[in-house]
């Protein structure tokens, strides 16, 4: 009998209108991801915030599964000068978590851009508001009143990957990438990660890197994790096993033609963490977030889940962005309602593949 380390993000308490109580009353979930959200990318995390963090989520009777995410600072993506201070201060953030007890951390390493929508609250059939993308949308409009309508929409939350302080430096930032195409951005990440491993070594870490959301590059910005042949390079960069990948269905499901349990099965063993959950196509490059059941989406969960189970992955679990449903007001994609509902049918599944397992075994 095996069960999924059923898992939660968390943005922490001031940041997040779930509870830790709220969220350990969803069946089956044992923890939650979680961050100091209030850290700018290339701060050296302080000991006490982690041990504070741990020590709530713990008094809450749940696990600190993992950290999502420590935030690479640009220096790092564009290989300047100044980058092996901020690997630095990354060495002791690693070192710090390692020491209390924390193995597991989510990256990116998208440019400027983190995860990019069109709408944060487009109203399904359902009545539900969903996160949704359209290119012929994006392709319309700049960066600059993306951010603004964006941040319009996110109802007071701050969004993960989209800290006002950065991006306000849009127009500087997009001149420091220039020239940066993704041959850089890999000779930068397989440095980057060389500097770290040892530390992960030590203290048994396993780096997973998300997937670059959408999977194709947005304002002429290289994106460079977007589907298997991404994935297989980024493994290939260094060959250790704490060198590994976040599994993201909703993002390398943006485009159609990554097969997502082929993917599972070719990266086998250096999975470290998933997120699972659907999206509905309506053409190419036009999306919209669904829930998580298959059958309101256009991707098959139950293959997605039994490849997870089949390749012997049992690292930490987590539904992902949940459709805003029964009026709740929450940071987009967040709230605790539908999330909870992902949770308990990802549980459902599993239970399905591991029964099967045993009754035909
Ligand atoms: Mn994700």
């Amino acid at each position: 009998m095996s069960n999924p380390y059923m898992t939660l993000r968390w943005f922490g308490a001031g940041y997040d209108s779930v509870s830790l109580a709220q969220i350990r009353q969803i069946p089956g979930v044992k923890g939650v991801i979680s961050t100091l959200y209030g850290t700018q990318p290339g701060e050296a995390w302080e000991k006490d915030a982690i041990l504070s963090l741990k020590t709530e989520v713990e008094a809450a009777g749940l696990k600190l599964a993992g950290i999502e995410s420590v935030n690479i600072h640009d220096a790092i993506k564009i290989g300047s000068a100044d980058r092996d201070t901020y690997i630095d201060h990354y060495i002791t953030t690693l070192q710090r978590l390692g020491e209390a007890d924390i193995h597991l951390v989510c990256y990116n390493f998208m440019v400027i851009f983190d995860w990019t929508r069109s709408d944060l609250a487009k109203i399904r059939s359902d009545g539900s508001a969903v996160l949704s993308y359209d290119q012929s949308i994006i392709d319309r409009i700049d960066p600059a009143a993306m951010l603004d309508a964006l941040n319009t929409q996110s109802g007071g939350f701050t969004l993960p990957g989209w800290e006002p302080e950065r991006l306000g430096r849009l127009r500087e930032l997009f001149a420091q990438y220039r020239g940066i195409d993704g041959e850089t951005l890999f000779a930068n990440l397989g440095y980057f990660l060389e500097r770290i491993m040892p530390v992960c070594d030590r203290y048994d870490i396993n780096m997973a890197i998300h997937p670059d959301d959408p999977a194709w590059p947005i304002f002429g910005l290289p994106r460079i994790i977007t589907g298997k042949a991404g994935l297989l390079r980024l493994l290939g960069l260094v060959d250790n096993p704490h060198n590994g990948v976040t599994l993201c269905t909703g993002s390398l499901g943006t485009n159609p033609e990554n097969d997502i349990p082929d993917i599972i099965r070719t990266l086998r063993g250096r999975i470290h963490f998933a997120h699972v959950r659907n999206l509905r196509h309506y053409g190419n490059r036009v999306f919209e977030e669904a829930a998580h059941l298959s059958s309101d989406g256009s991707m098959d969960m139950f293959a997605i889940i039994k490849a997870l189970y089949d390749t012997g992955f049992r690292g930490p679990i987590r539904p992902d962005h949940g459709r805003m449903i029964w009026g709740e007001k929450a940071m987009p994609g967040y709230g605790l309602y539908d999330r909870a509902l992902g949770a308990a049918y990802l549980n459902g599944l599993w239970e399905a593949v591991d029964k099967m397992r045993e009754l035909t075994s």
